[in-house]
């Protein structure tokens, strides 16, 4: 078959709702987009364990604890089927992790800021896991098999985390002066980055036209970051805070929350590797996969000793 039939048939399967599976014939640049797309997904998910990794040792109760250890170890869980999912599109995981610890590959720009206080374990659970959410919801659907099925338990654990880091705040904002200010102050901090997470405004992103007719992306950055506005606008009421943005106005024609412009020359810097935290992350990284090659030695001498005893027998 000409390339041209291959690709036509492509899209008409895409057109169908019918998934693509890894041995399907595909266009190079849907494979590509594929392993770009999971592979900093999963990168995310790594790399994300580390703000909140930062407060296991200090959360202030036994319980508190458990949850975050709970959820921290769900992170590293959704990095690992993500890897899996983006290996089924023939690139390596050794090959994706050397592309994030060489700096190379991106992950989320959310992942960049620091976590000063306990209240951002609840703030990160609300807007981060809560931004994370409406993005991977409509993932569970994407046009790639592996991705879309990896996405549907992912989501399960990321409703519990949203729910979980929401309940946090609540406590706190019931609490202290001392404890209602620090609630405050954590939104304030995490709000605009959030925002950011849902990536460059539509008419600046290369991505998502392409991504939209491959069904990879069903919603826009923009469409999802709206839906992400219109949604905190009435849970940060029950908190009794307020969002930092004088903008926030309710839109009676478009049925919508209208909002501030976001700093995207923040944005783009923290993406290029200039924001607070980035170096300290990669440098994280690296040192715990240095750390750990002791492990995977072990596991791989295992794994050949086992299936050198089973071949004899
Ligand atoms: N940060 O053309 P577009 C989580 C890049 S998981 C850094 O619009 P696209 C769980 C983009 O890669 C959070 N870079 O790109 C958790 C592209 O560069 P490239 C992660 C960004 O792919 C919670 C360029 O800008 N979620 O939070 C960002 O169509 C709590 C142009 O952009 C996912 O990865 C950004 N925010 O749309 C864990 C979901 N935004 O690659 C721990 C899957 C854009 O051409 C604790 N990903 N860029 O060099 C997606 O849905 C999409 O990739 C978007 C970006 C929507 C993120």
């Amino acid at each position: 078959m000409q390339l041209h039939d291959l690709e036509k048939k492509f899209q008409e399967k895409i057109d169908k709702e019918i998934k693509i599976e890894p041995k399907d014939w595909m266009p190079e640049a849907y494979r590509k987009t594929n392993v770009r797309q999971i592979s900093q997904h999963a990168h995310s998910e790594i790399v994300g364990m580390l703000p909140e990794g930062n407060w296991i040792s200090r959360a202030p109760s036994l319980k508190r604890k458990a949850i975050l250890i709970a959820k921290v170890q769900d992170e590293a869980g959704h990095g690992l089927y993500l890897y899996s999912a983006a290996e089924t599109l023939g690139t390596s995981r050794e090959q994706m992790i050397d592309d994030l610890h060489s700096g190379k590959a991106k992950y989320s720009s959310i992942f960049n800021y620091p976590t000063l206080t306990w209240a951002d374990m609840g703030a990160v659970g609300w807007l981060v896991d809560g931004a994370a959410i409406l993005n991977q919801v409509m993932l569970c659907r994407t046009s790639y098999g592996p991705y879309a099925r990896a996405m549907v338990r992912i989501c399960k654990e990321e409703s519990f985390h949203q729910r979980q880091g929401f309940e946090s705040l609540l406590v706190l904002s019931r609490g202290t002066p001392e404890q209602k200010a620090m609630c405050q102050d954590a939104i304030n901090r995490w709000w605009w980055p959030s925002l950011m997470m849902f990536g460059p405004k539509d008419s600046e992103s290369t991505n998502s036209d392409q991504s939209m007719k491959w069904k990879i992306k069903r919603k826009t950055n923009d469409e999802l970051r709206q839906s992400f506005v219109n949604m905190a606008v009435e849970q940060v009421k029950l908190l009794g805070m307020t969002l930092p943005d004088p903008d926030l106005k309710w839109n009676e024609a478009t049925k919508n929350y209208d909002f501030g412009e976001i700093n995207w020359e923040e944005f783009w810097a923290v993406v290029k590797g200039n924001g607070p935290c980035n170096k300290q992350r990669l440098a994280a990284r690296n040192k715990a996969h240095k750390e750990g090659a002791w492990v995977r030695e072990a596991a791989l001498a295992y794994a050949a000793k086992k299936a050198a005893r089973e071949k004899a027998a």
